[in-house]
């Protein structure tokens, strides 16, 4: 059995950052669980252009707000707490938040923990108080 607390994954290399979020992650591949699983904190104000190209990921909503926009349809969603929405299609998406937004994300294949270093798959766009375009991960 793996037992973990939220704060001695946020305080260790399983906190994973980038510009517009943190991810902290509870279970990896190296863990041995055929997903990962990640308390994900994205920062109010932001947006991050996301594409999964090669995972399927599930985002179920524990605080805040947010509007996902899937950008090949234009269709939008608001997702609050109580909300899940599954990536089950490799789509294109903006998450925009409106405050601070925490979900739990579930990704198959787990993802290694060394993506966010990779430059082709997210690109979070950054707004309000962050200045800069960073290339931040490929998952
Ligand atoms: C909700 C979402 O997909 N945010 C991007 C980060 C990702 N969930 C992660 O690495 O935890």
């Amino acid at each position: 059995m793996i037992v973990r607390s939220l704060d001695e994954v946020a305080a260790g290399d399983r906190n994973v950052h980038a510009p517009t979020f943190e991810s902290r992650r509870f279970l990896l591949a190296k863990d041995g669980t055929p997903f990962s699983l990640h308390d994900t904190l994205l920062y109010a104000g932001t947006e991050t252009l996301i594409w999964y190209r090669h995972h399927l990921e599930a985002v179920y909503c524990i605080e805040g707000e947010a509007e996902v926009e899937v950008l090949d349809s234009g269709e939008k969603y608001r997702i609050v707490p109580g909300t899940m929405y599954a990536l089950d299609g490799h789509e294109r998406h903006m998450l925009r938040t409106i405050t601070d937004f925490r979900a739990l994300c579930v990704f198959t294949p787990p993802l290694t923990g060394a993506e966010v270093h990779d430059e082709d798959g997210i690109y979070p766009l950054l707004t309000g108080d962050q200045a800069d375009t960073v290339d931040a991960a490929r998952t």
